[in-house]
């Protein structure tokens, strides 16, 4: 069985994300690890929350909370609203962790020891009235290309051109608002990206069996204008990891700390190192996973991240693994996404637009969203949420096709044969025709997952659902069983394992109903069907059942309607 390393990218610590954020990287990295660990491979599933950064410093004076308690707080938030999505992660960690200070100091120190660093003499803006650099989003001022008056320090929210501090017209403090700023020279490291251009092109060359929408991005980045350029990766921040090389003091650094999108990957490594922690495992157990020395040469990787993370994770993350001089295990396939939008707008966490985690799960089960999400996921171009599509989808495939269906069997057994699987003849022409399509389609759906195909896999399950209820609807044993009950038992027999195919099949879609499902088949450790007849028998005339609570309540127009009017301004 093969190893599989997985990571999701790692939302911001600055408040509960949205459905958006959910399907452009956790949730589909989630369907994958449940697949892959239920056909038996070996599966690491990696994510972190990403606390870095001015983000989470302007988040935290926002709520007047130290930025580290308020880093610790919605840590946790974040880790109790991945759990209610059942998002399985074997660790969930932090890149604020002692791990990663480690990590990130230590790849700075190799990159410089390979010659990847240099130091560059900046011009960077000093507030009087606050005594600090103001970087970043700490700045704000007129963009120089389009007139907006309320561009940020890094980019101009307006025509979203890409800015420095400087360039910024009548700039002023935004945490004081004050104007008495002044360019001061201080020093920053800077990543030879350029001199890695060559590496890179040569790497991802060798990725041909990439998403376009991966590549695509990763060669406009790598060839548009100037190419790959130097980048800082250095802030004049208190919140971060403080700039070292190795263990030792960076002379001229004092105060600084790298930049969040440096250390912000290396946390990929982390969070295998702090797994490790958790676990109680030795570094020999996480370095099995990251070093091709020490045991990771048979590691797939694979990555699962939005479009606009595409960048930093084909060249400025790789950059620093192949200066680094070290063995490290780079991604074999990243899995990127477009958006999704909301209502024919966008979802906007500045404007609280949208539905978010913690609101989502207040309303309705996981399993309604994760079905949902994951059937539409924007794979080929952005997607929209729309409260009509969603009550119908759930509607028609969880309630009436897949729901109705567990309910009818078990409640009609129940009812004429009592809580176990009745026995009957063999299969008959029908079941054995319902065999074959069922293999064809399981063969195909398996083809799907493997290959991260994530609406075509939805739909071959839906497919597979909805011939369940075709067989039941021409078998018709509630008629039959007037006449030839034994012949209805035999096709009862069929109908309640179906419900333990399918729970299988479903689990990594909806794992609380498949739990539900094997739970009240009384199967609750049900393997994959790598041969569909065999699965088909599994549940033995004789075995006892228990008839599931309602699975999957439909969505009513009432329901629809407020939560559409709840949901259109901003988050309360
Ligand atoms: N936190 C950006 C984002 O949430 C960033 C991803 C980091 S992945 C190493 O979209
Ligand atoms: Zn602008």
């Amino acid at each position: 069985m093969a190893r599989h390393l997985i990571t999701s990218a790692l939302p911001y610590i600055n408040g509960i994300k949205h459905l958006g954020n959910l399907v452009g990287s956790q949730l589909p990295a989630d369907l994958y690890a449940r697949y892959l660990r239920a056909r038996g491979h070996e599966v690491m599933f990696i994510c972190a929350t990403d606390e870095h950064g001015t983000p989470a410093e302007l988040a935290a004076a926002k709520t007047g909370e130290a930025v580290a308690d308020y880093c610790a707080r919605m840590h946790a938030e974040q880790a109790r609203l991945a759990d209610g999505f059942g998002l399985s992660f074997d660790h969930y960690g932090r890149s604020s962790s002692d791990r990663n200070r480690r990590l990130t100091q230590h790849f700075a120190g190799r990159l410089a020891d390979q010659g990847y660093i240099r130091e560059v003499e900046e011009a960077q803006v000093y507030s009087h009235a606050d005594g600090r650099f103001l970087p970043d989003r700490y700045i704000e001022g007129t963009c120089p290309n389009c007139g907006y008056d309320k561009a940020r320090g890094d980019q101009c929210e307006n025509c979203t051109k890409q800015l420095d501090p400087t360039d910024l017209i009548d700039p002023r403090s935004a945490i004081s608002g004050s104007t008495d700023l002044e360019v001061r020279a201080t020093k920053h490291l800077y990543l030879r990206q350029s001199a890695l251009k060559g590496d890179i092109a040569a790497w991802i060359d060798t990725k041909a069996d990439w998403p376009i929408l991966t590549t695509s991005i990763a060669r406009k980045w790598l060839n548009d204008g100037d190419g790959l350029q130097d980048r800082g990766i250095t802030r004049d921040l208190d919140w971060g990891v403080p700039v070292k090389r190795g263990d030792a003091d960076w002379p001229g650094m004092e105060g600084k700390v790298f930049y969040v999108w440096f250390d912000a990957p290396i946390e990929y490594i982390g969070a295998t190192a702090e797994w490790a922690d958790a676990t109680g495992a030795d570094d020999a157990a996480w370095r099995r996973w990251w070093r091709l020395d020490e045991g990771a040469e048979d590691v797939t990787y694979t990555q699962f991240m939005g479009k606009d993370n595409v960048p930093f994770h084909t060249l400025s993350f790789p950059a620093t693994l192949i200066g680094s001089g070290e063995p490290w295990k780079m991604v074999d396939y990243i899995k990127s996404f477009n958006y999704l939008t909301y209502q024919g707008g966008q979802f906007s966490t500045s404007q609280g637009r949208g539905v978010f985690m913690d609101h989502a799960l207040e309303i309705l089960p996981a399993d309604y969203w994760r079905w949902w999400l994951l059937s539409h996921a924007p794979e080929s171009g952005d997607s929209e949420f729309t409260w009509e599509n969603f009550q119908q989808s759930v509607n028609k495939d969880l309630a009436d096709v897949l729901g109705n269906f567990v309910s009818r069997i078990t409640k009609f057994c129940r009812s004429k044969f009592g809580e176990a699987v009745p026995e009957g003849p063999a299969w008959g022409e029908a079941e054995r025709a319902l065999i074959d399509t069922l293999t064809t389609r399981i063969r195909a759906y398996e083809a799907n997952m493997a290959a991260m195909e994530v609406r075509k896999a939805a739909s071959e399950l839906r497919a597979i659902w909805v011939s369940g209820n075709e067989y039941l609807q021409s078998a018709a044993p509630w008629t039959v069983f007037k006449t030839d009950p034994d012949q209805a038992a035999m096709q009862v027999r069929m109908g309640l394992n179906l419900i333990r195919l399918y729970a299988v099949l479903s689990r990594p879609f909806i794992p609380f109903a498949a739990e539900a499902m094997l739970g009240a088949m009384g199967a609750p450790d049900a393997a994959w069907p790598d041969d569909v007849a065999a699965a088909l028998e599994a549940l033995p005339a004789g075995h006892a059942f228990t008839v599931p609570d309602v699975l999957f309540a439909k969505i009513s127009d009432d329901d629809r309607a407020t939560w559409e009017e709840r949901f259109q301004g901003a988050r309360a």
